[in-house]
């Protein structure tokens, strides 16, 4: 049902304000006219207008989501469908629009919930949306202005070729977000009648773009936040978008251009190899360190892979080409682009400059395309990499269709040139938490040990920046200790990116981390370890338990330990000589 406000009685629309709200049914409260009269002052934030006209308000009831959901359980509910707009003043026609999922006021708990986006979607639709309204909170998520709820951030950042469109850049980095929350925050207090000095509680949740726009949050407005769930997040972006290309240029330095099912097969043999090394066979390569330091890659050349031909169709809305069967044994040239890909980008000096995906996380950025003419396997370029190069580096200026000329040294330059134009903006890792611990606040932060898109370390990186930086005067264990009292790492085994592992169907998957999260901030439950469910296969439903940073797992006769090993923790720091600045 859907409805404007021109064709619902305003009668009905105008009851619920008079008696108390938590008594209200969705029928009394989601009108438009009871909206209207909720919405804050049209300059609660300066320079932003509010367009009350632009109301509109919808009853969904008993919608259902789960059970195998990654970021929360199996729900029923009911909400009010929210969308509204505002404008920044300065700015002619501009228009943003933000979307608020409100529970039925007697599910209502004073809490709000804020959801970002991935690649350059600042929003998932709608999908983050249940994760709030289940545990009786607003849900929100905003469009940035850029032109609609299914427009990217990259369509909206060229005013023309050479010239960025600044309000774009710096909405997608952060404001946006704050301007989703502040007005969520505000209409929620309204919308429900709370009473001021009632505590709203605010938390956010979102993984990969939806994990940097946290952090965009966190590291900015640390008072404005009680408590944030953050996956696997696209931070340090110069870096981690440039590093989508290190594989490509391994494959052309090395003039080797595997089939995909020849690194498959690798990623296969790793898996059965290092399964163990935790000590539990169960398909799941729970410690990929304890993989790097023991595992030898060569092990694996000579052995047969096979993959049927496939037909093409399409990936993720794109078409894919057919491909032929692909028939071999794994070569010492294939070995070696694992191996380099491992290691990280390095300068032509042979210096650190970023780092690399674990040992067991598939070679996704590989990725070579067939050339049926030539009857080859060739180069394909790496479509965020040469998106963040052509786009944002470039300004529409570079034709990345091929990657002709370009080295590793080409990319520690473009990393660290995009450090520098994007550092107040999209690199988001000021390491600095100050207001938001002294505000009180939380955060679960997890990272998929076998992630094929944002190295897993990368998380690590933030986290011991952080640690590095507040409690400089510790040592390494105590400082880990003060840290994990309010923001804590888990690094989820065998886990993909932002996502279950088919390769590794029995990892555990944390659905429940907002419930976690709750606990911790309103009830002073501080986890121990991460709850979490293995979300596919033959254990589907089961719990597990996730080490906390710097702790990893190890099975003893079947039982979970999380130990200390110095050895293993190391082999997640690198030393990022080749770059002659702080990389937090
Ligand atoms: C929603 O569920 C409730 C409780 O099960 C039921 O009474 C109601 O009829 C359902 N409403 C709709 C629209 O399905
Ligand atoms: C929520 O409202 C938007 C805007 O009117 C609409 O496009 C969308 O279909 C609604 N969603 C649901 C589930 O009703
Ligand atoms: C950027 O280049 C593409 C073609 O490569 C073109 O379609 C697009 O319009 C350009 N963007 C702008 C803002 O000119
Ligand atoms: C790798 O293992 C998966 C099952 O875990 C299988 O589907 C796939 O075919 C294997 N790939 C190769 C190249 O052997
Ligand atoms: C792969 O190639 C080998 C040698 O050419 C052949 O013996 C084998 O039957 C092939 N396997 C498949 C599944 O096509
Ligand atoms: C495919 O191979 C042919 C023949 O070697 C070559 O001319 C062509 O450029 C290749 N196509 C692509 C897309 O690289
Ligand atoms: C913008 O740049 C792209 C190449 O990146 C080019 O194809 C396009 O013609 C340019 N547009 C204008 C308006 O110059
Ligand atoms: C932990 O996860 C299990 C399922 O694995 C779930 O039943 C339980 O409610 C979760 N606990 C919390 C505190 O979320
Ligand atoms: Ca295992």
């Amino acid at each position: 049902m859907r409805f404007h406000a021109a064709s619902w009685p305003s009668i009905l629309a105008v009851s619920a304000s008079a008696g108390t709200v938590a008594a209200a049914s969705l029928d009394e409260v989601c009108t438009v006219n009871y909206i209207k009269s909720k919405l804050p002052g049209s300059q609660f934030i300066q320079g932003i207008t509010l367009d009350s006209s632009s109301v509109i308000a919808n009853i969904v009831r008993n919608a259902s989501v789960g059970p195998t959901e990654s970021f929360y359980p199996a729900a029923t509910f009911s909400y009010c469908n929210l969308t509204l707009a505002y404008s920044h003043d300065a700015r002619a026609g501009d228009r943003v629009l933000v979307q608020y999922w409100l529970p039925e006021p007697a599910q209502f708990q004073n809490r709000y919930l804020s959801s970002g986006g991935g690649g350059y979607a600042i929003n998932s639709g709608t999908q983050s949306l249940p994760g709030g309204v289940m545990y009786g909170a607003v849900a929100g998520r905003t469009d940035g202005g850029f032109g609609g709820f299914s427009v990217q951030a990259d369509a909206a950042m060229l005013l023309a070729n050479g010239t960025l469109d600044y309000e774009t850049l710096y909405m997608f980095g952060y404001k946006a977000q704050w301007e989703l929350s502040q007005i969520g925050k505000q209409l929620t207090r309204k919308f429900f009648d709370m009473k001021d000095g009632t505590k709203l509680y605010s938390y956010y949740q979102g993984c990969s773009e939806g994990g940097r726009e946290g952090w965009s949050q966190i590291q900015r407005f640390g008072d404005e936040w009680d408590g944030a769930a953050i996956g696997a997040p696209a931070f340090r972006w110069s870096f981690q978008q440039t590093q989508h290309l290190y594989s490509n240029i391994v494959t052309q330095t090395l003039g080797y251009y595997p089939p995909p099912c020849e690194m498959d097969k690798i990623v296969n043999e790793t898996i059965s190899a290092c399964d163990v090394l935790d000590g539990l066979k169960d398909g799941v390569v729970s410690r990929s360190d304890l993989c790097q330091l023991h595992f030898d890659l060569s092990s694996v050349v000579g052995k047969p892979y096979y993959c049927p031909a496939s037909a093409g169709g399409f990936s993720f809305g794109m078409p894919t080409a057919p491909t032929p069967a692909q028939n071999g044994t794994v070569s010492e040239e294939a070995v070696e682009v694992a191996r380099e890909v491992i290691r990280g980008l390095r300068d032509s000096q042979g210096r650190q400059v970023y780092l690399s995906y674990q040992t067991g996380a598939t070679f996704a950025d590989v990725n070579t395309e067939y050339n049926s003419s030539s009857d080859k396997w060739e180069l394909s370029v790496n479509g965020l990499g040469a998106e963040f190069i052509a786009l944002l580096l470039d300004k529409n200026g570079t034709d990345l269709s091929n990657l002709d000329g370009v080295t590793y040294d080409t990319l520690k330059n473009w990393m660290i040139g995009g450090m520098q134009e994007y550092y107040s903006t999209l690199q988001t890792t000021w390491p600095d938490l100050t207001p938001f611990h002294q505000a009180g606040g939380k955060v679960i932060h997890f990272h998929g040990e076998a992630d094929n898109s944002i190295p897993t370390a990368s998380s690590v990186r933030y986290w011991e920046s952080v640690r590095n930086i507040m409690y400089p005067h510790l040592s390494y264990k105590d400082g880990a200790n003060a840290l994990n009292d309010w923001y804590q790492l888990y690094l989820v085994p065998g886990a993909a990116h932002c996502a279950t592992n088919p390769l590794m169907p029995n990892g555990p998957f944390p659905q429940t981390n907002l419930q976690v999260l709750i606990d911790w901030v309103e009830k002073d439950v501080k986890p121990v370890t991460l709850n979490a469910t293995v979300l596919q296969g033959d254990h589907l439903g089961e719990n597990r338990q996730i080490c906390a940073w710097p702790l990893r797992p190890l099975w003893k006769h079947g039982n979970l330990q999380c130990e200390y090993d110095q050895k293993s923790i190391d082999t997640w720091h690198y030393d990022l000589k080749g770059v002659p600045m702080p990389v937090y």
